[in-house]
């Protein structure tokens, strides 16, 4: 097995000082810290939703994975961030209302943050008046939704909604999480929809230049 399988196995089933040392073994070997999220990372957390479905594994074993995985990205989140250029945007990101999975949005947060975005992460479980007051304060160009649960997808139209009814038109909104598609992000009025992280940069580069 090779170092990243190793990985991917370790965060897997929640190995975290494993995690931990295969990651900072893979960036002394000098592999670029994004591949080793997207092929090492990401990877295992495929194979925990798919062992889930298949009851296979339970909630709790879904939550150890989850915490190896985070403390993997620890590690790698200072070498994704640029060094000490002013940002020129400002982005919230959030998962919206009812939903608390965060990997995915800490991902796309951490893609930002290194593409010179300055982010405000707000957290899960964000009703819509605080994604708009939070859009308000900071004078925010761009706003990030996540979704990862099909019950929670309709939290994004309503979030959409508080926007348009805020008079906030011209934040730009772009949504993303596994179960959301392009269609649906027409469907509810958002401006973008990017399924990875790596993309939700270029999608967001393109928002506010626009
Ligand atoms: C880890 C996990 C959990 C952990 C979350 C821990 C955490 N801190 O996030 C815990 C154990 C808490 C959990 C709980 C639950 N979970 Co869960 N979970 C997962 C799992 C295995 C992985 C999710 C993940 O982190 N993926 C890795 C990241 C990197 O991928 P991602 O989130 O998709 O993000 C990428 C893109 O989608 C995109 N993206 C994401 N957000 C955004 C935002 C923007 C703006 C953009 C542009 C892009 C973008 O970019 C990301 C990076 O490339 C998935 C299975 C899966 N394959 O998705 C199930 C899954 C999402 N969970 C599921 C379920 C059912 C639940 C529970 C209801 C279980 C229960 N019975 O209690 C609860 C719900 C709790 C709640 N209210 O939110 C189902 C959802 C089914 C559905 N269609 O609705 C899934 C699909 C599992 C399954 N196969 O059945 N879960």
């Amino acid at each position: 097995m090779s170092e990243l399988q190793e990985l991917t196995a370790a965060v897997e089933k929640g190995n975290r000082k494993e995690a931990i040392r295969l990651t900072n073994l893979l960036i002394e070997a000098g592999m670029p810290p994004m591949d080793i999220v997207e092929t090492g990372l990401v990877p295992a957390m495929s194979n925990v939703g798919e062992k889930f479905k298949n009851n296979e594994i339970f909630v709790p074993e879904m939550l150890i994975a989850a915490r190896a995985m985070k403390e993997a990205m620890a590690i790698i989140q200072p070498l994704l961030t640029a060094a000490g250029i002013k940002p020129k945007y400002t982005a919230i990101i959030g998962t919206v209302q009812g939903d608390l999975h965060d990997i995915g949005k800490n991902l796309v947060a951490m893609m930002l943050k290194g593409a010179n975005f300055n982010v405000i992460d707000i957290g899960t479980n964000v009703p819509p008046e605080k994604f708009v007051a939070a859009a308000k304060e900071h004078e925010a160009q761009l706003v990030g939704l996540s979704a990862l649960l099909t019950t929670t997808m309709p939290a994004m139209k309503t979030t959409v909604e508080a926007f348009r009814t805020a008079g906030l038109n011209t934040v730009k909104i772009m949504i993303g999480g596994a179960p959301i598609t392009q269609e649906f992000a027409d469907e509810i009025g958002a401006d973008g929809y990017s399924p990875d992280a790596a993309s939700a940069v270029d999608l967001a580069n393109k928002m506010v230049a626009a």
